[in-house]
C-alpha cells in the first residue's frame, strides 16, 4: 500500500511588510521609548533601546519581506500588533478562513473534490482557540464527511501532520487526508523586540495524501518513509496559554510572545537536522548526492546553507535547495511545504526529494519522497 502526496496548496495574504517598512516603524518606536524614558536612561535605571536595521535583517536571515494577515496596527507605534476584528461564534474563524483557502488550492492540485476527503488534520504552531477544533470547523465549511483534529508541533507541525496522515492511510483508517497548516503567527510576534520583530510571516499551506491507486493528479510523490525526532529545549519558547488567567500575570508580557536564543538554536539545530536527514536517507540506501531536491524548513538562509554543506560537502544551488525566505520570511511549520509547493513540478519520475522541518521543541520531521 503505497502512500503518496498528490496535491499541495500555498495561500498567502495580499498584504506584506518590507524590511524597510518594518524597521522604520520599529525605529520610530525606539525613538519614542527613549525620549519618554530619557531621565531613567541617563541615570542608568533603564536601558536605551537600540535601532534595528534592514541590512542586518537581510544578511542575518535572508528575509526581505513577509506577508501579514492584517497589516493595520502592526506598524502603528502606539500599538505594535496587528488589529484583527473578533468574529462571532457563528462566523468562520480567521484561522478557519485561511485554512479553507489553502485547502481549496491543495484539493485542486490533487484533482479531487472535498467530498472525496475523509480526514482533516489542522497542524500548525498555534490554534486560535482550544475547541472546537479548527479542523472540525474546516471540515464543516468544506462539507467533508469523516473526522478531523488539530495538532501543535511548532516548526514541525506540517511534517508531523503529514506523518500522521501517512500512518492513518497505511492503517486504512482514512482513504484521503487533507493536512492544513494555517500559520497565522503575526499576533504572537513582538514587534517591539529587534531580535525577533522581523522573523515571521503569515501563510497557509495544505497537502493531500492518499494511496497511489486512487491518486488522480499530474504530480504524485511516493512517500518512501517518514522520520521524526524531538529533544526538549527552552531556546525557542512562548508561554502564552490558558493558565495565564489563573496565574495573575501580565497576559501580554514579552515571555507570552515568541522569544528565542537565536544563536543557540542555530548552533544546536543545524547538526541535529543534518544528522537526522543523513540517517533517514541511509535507511533507504540513498546518499545526499542522490537527492534531486531539498525542501527544507525556512527559518534562516544561513541554517539551510550550513545544513546542505554538511550533507553535500559543497554549497547547494537554489534549484536544488529552494529558498522562499526572501518573500515569505519564516512561516513556522509551513516553510518546507511552501518550498515544495512552489518547486516540484519540474521533477521527473524517479527523482528523490527530502521535505524536512526543524525548530522549536526542538522538533525535526522529514519525509523522503520520490516522483512517480
Ligand atoms: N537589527 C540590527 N541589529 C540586530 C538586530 C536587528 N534587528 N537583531 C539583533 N541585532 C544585533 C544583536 O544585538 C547582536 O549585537 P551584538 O553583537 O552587539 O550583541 C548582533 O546583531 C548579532 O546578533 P545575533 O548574534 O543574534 O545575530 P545572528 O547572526 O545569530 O542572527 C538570527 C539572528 C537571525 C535570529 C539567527 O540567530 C537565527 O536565525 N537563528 C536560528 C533561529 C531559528 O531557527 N529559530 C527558529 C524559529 S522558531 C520557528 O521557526 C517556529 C516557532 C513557532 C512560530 C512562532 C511565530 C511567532
Amino acid at each position: 500500500q503505497q502512500v503518496v502526496i498528490s496535491g499541495v496548496g500555498v495561500w498567502h495574504p495580499k498584504d506584506s511588510i518590507t524590511n524597510e517598512e518594518l524597521v522604520d516603524s520599529y525605529n520610530a518606536y525606539v525613538d519614542a521609548f527613549n525620549e519618554e524614558n530619557k531621565a531613567q536612561i541617563e541615570s542608568g535605571d533603564v536601558a536605551a533601546m537600540p535601532y534595528s536595521s534592514a541590512e542586518f535583517i537581510e544578511k542575518a536571515s535572508g528575509i526581505k519581506s513577509r506577508y501579514i494577515y492584517r497589516k493595520e496596527g502592526a506598524l502603528d507605534i502606539t500599538r505594535m500588533k496587528p488589529k484583527i476584528a473578533p468574529r462571532a461564534d457563528d462566523e468562520l474563524s480567521h484561522q478557519g478562513e485561511i485554512a479553507v483557502e489553502a485547502a481549496k488550492l491543495a484539493l485542486a492540485s490533487a484533482n479531487v473534490t472535498a467530498d472525496e476527503i475523509d480526514a482533516v488534520i489542522v497542524s500548525c504552531a498555534y490554534t486560535q482557540r482550544a475547541y472546537p477544533a479548527i479542523a472540525i470547523e474546516v471540515q464543516e465549511a468544506l462539507n467533508i464527511e469523516g473526522f478531523g483534529f488539530d495538532m501543535l508541533v511548532a516548526c514541525s507541525a506540517a511534517t508531523f501532520g503529514m506523518h500522521r496522515a501517512y500512518e492513518m492511510l497505511s492503517a486504512k483508517n482514512a482513504t484521503r487526508v487533507l493536512v492544513i497548516n494555517p500559520e497565522l503567527v503575526s499576533p504572537q510576534i513582538n514587534y517591539a523586540d529587534r531580535d525577533s520583530h522581523f522573523i515571521f510571516g503569515d501563510v497557509a499551506t495544505a497537502t493531500v495524501l492518499e494511496l497511489a491507486e486512487t491518486a488522480k493528479s499530474e504530480h504524485v510523490y511516493d512517500v518512501l518513509s517518514t522520520k521524526a525526532l524531538t529533544k526538549f529545549s527552552n531556546n525557542i519558547r512562548s508561554n502564552f496559554g490558558y493558565m495565564t488567567r489563573a496565574e495573575d500575570v501580565d497576559p501580554y508580557g514579552p515571555d507570552k510572545l515568541f522569544h528565542q536564543a537565536g544563536r543557540k538554536v542555530f548552533k544546536e539545530v543545524c547538526p541535529l537536522a543534518a544528522a537526522h536527514i543523513e540517517a533517514h536517507l541511509a535507511s533507504h540506501d540513498i546518499t545526499p548526492e542522490g537527492v534531486k531536491r531539498w525542501w527544507l524548513h525556512q527559518a534562516n538562509i544561513n541554517m539551510n546553507t550550513l545544513i546542505c554543506k554538511r550533507l553535500l560537502g559543497r554549497d547547494a544551488d537554489r534549484t536544488e535547495a529552494p529558498i522562499v525566505l526572501d518573500e515569505y520570511a519564516n512561516t513556522a511549520s509551513a516553510g518546507s511545504v511552501i518550498a515544495f509547493g512552489l518547486n516540484h513540478e519540474d521533477l521527473v519520475a524517479g527523482d528523490v526529494g527530502v521535505l524536512c522541518s526543524f525548530g522549536a521543541g526542538y522538533s525535526i520531521g522529514s519525509l523522503v519522497i520520490r516522483k512517480r
